[in-house]
């Protein structure tokens, strides 16, 4: 990790850039899978899953009897765990349910906002070497809250053309009813311009590699929506002497363990706590699986010791990160000062991963500075608002006359014409009685 004792505020820029990706020009991969699905359909599909992912298969559909086979090969203590943190974040998104909006603005003029489910929605879950079927209950389930009539999963299959039971699993128990075994591009591009068997949908959701993110891309300039710019999973630890190291460390890593390109920073008050955490990390750090992937991702992560309580805060809002965790003894100023932050764990007792799995909360979050302008997923991602109005005799009497100065103004003679008209109308009428 590299370290950083007291930098200066010119130095903080350079501090809280992420490991610079290796852009590869994906575009025109993406422009020639898009192409042939856009024409060829399933056919192509298949094609590109033969050419991409080794797979032969027939076609892409994940029937019942293989989502009844991974009902049997997922374990009893697992499934439990997939229900428990189900419920969690059923509950936290059930709860944000927007509320319809009515304002009578002017006497007579009434405006209200109701929110609407996006109708279909899909879900790309990466396959690899993790798969991450916790990722299917943090989209699907919200997607079903919000009333989404079609939800579409698509994941990658591996070369003998089955999918992680898991991810089948918890798939149905979110009630998921259109699985298909396709990956990246062609996944992407599948549910871009629909095929014979893959539908066509309205915003796609969901991590993925470059060619995924590129393929969103692609897909967004074409009229889809996406959740948002995708990118390497980040953590920044903000722990002052009262923040067990022990508790640091398995927090950074926790991080640290999904790619390369992962980054976590810890940000100390004082240069003591330094020492401990290296300490630890080698420890901990020696013992993982995933040991050669974290020690890569801890390379392009850095300690950073900044004595002062506001120097931390406009380095953490400065930095973004996506997830935040919180453990110091002044807790309420740190929490008030917090701007630019995907979501906050608060105190020695709530590590990150609680947030990845089980408390409730989304984990499909803003990375790479996006913090700053973006949400996390949550129950709105999946909906969108209308506004209505309706305005009386009345309400046009009184608010007519400053719409026809603006349109006037505007030189939008049609816009005032469609005023007058009525105002004239009404005059005239309110003459006669
Ligand atoms: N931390 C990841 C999500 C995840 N972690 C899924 C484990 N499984 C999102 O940044
Ligand atoms: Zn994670």
């Amino acid at each position: 990790m590299i370290v950083a004792i007291n930098p200066k505020r010119e130095e903080w820029e350079q501090l809280a850039e992420r490991p610079a990706l290796e852009q590869q020009n994906l575009q025109s991969t993406v422009d020639e899978v898009f192409k042939s699905i856009q024409s060829d359909g399933d056919k192509a599909v298949l094609e590109f899953t033969k050419r991409f992912d080794n797979a032969t298969l027939i076609n892409t559909v994940a029937g019942e009897e293989e989502l009844q086979y991974a009902d049997q090969l997922v374990g009893g203590e697992l499934k439990e765990a997939i229900e428990l943190a189900a419920k969690n974040i059923e509950a936290f998104h059930t709860a944000q349910k927007p509320q319809r909006v009515e304002v009578e603005t002017a006497p007579g003029v009434t405006c209200w906002q109701e929110a609407k489910a996006i109708q279909k929605v899909g879900i790309y879950i990466p396959g690899g070497t993790a798969p991450l079927f916790s990722t299917v209950l943090m989209l699907a389930l919200p997607a079903k809250i919000a009333g989404c009539k079609e939800i579409v999963l698509c994941t990658p299959p591996g070369p003998d053309g089955s999918i992680n039971p898991a991810i089948l699993f918890a798939a149905k128990y979110a009630g998921v009813k259109q699985i298909f075994k396709v990956g990246g591009i062609q996944a992407i591009g599948a549910m871009t311009f629909g095929t014979e068997s893959i539908p066509k949908v309205d915003k796609i959701f969901g991590p993925g590699n470059q060619y995924v993110t590129a393929a969103k891309q692609r897909a967004a300039q074409l009229g889809v929506a996406i959740d948002m710019p995708a990118g390497p999973s980040e953590l920044l630890v903000m722990a002052d002497e009262t923040a067990v190291p022990e508790f640091v460390v398995s927090d950074l890593l926790s991080q640290a363990e999904h790619g390369v390109d992962s980054q976590v920073i810890c940000v100390v008050k004082s240069e003591e706590q330094v020492e401990p955490i290296q300490k630890e990390l080698e420890i901990q750090l020696a013992l993982l699986p995933r040991k050669e992937i974290a020690e890569k991702a801890i390379e392009n992560s850095k300690i950073i010791c900044l004595p002062e309580d506001q120097d931390c805060v406009d380095f953490i809002n400065e930095y973004a990160p996506e997830h935040y965790i919180l453990c110091v003894q002044n807790e309420d100023f740190y929490l008030d000062q917090v701007i630019n932050a995907g979501s906050v764990f608060i105190g020695n007792y709530t590590p990150e991963s609680a947030g990845d799995y089980a408390s409730g909360t989304n984990h499909t979050l803003p990375t790479n500075g996006y913090a700053k302008s973006y949400s996390g997923v949550n129950l709105d991602a999946f909906m969108k608002k209308i506004t209505f109005q309706k305005i009386t005799e009345k309400g046009i009497l009184g608010i007519g006359p400053a719409i026809e100065q603006m349109a006037t103004a505007e030189q939008l003679d049609a816009h005032k014409n469609a005023v007058t008209k009525r105002l004239a109308y009404l005059n005239s009428k309110n003459l006669k009685s």
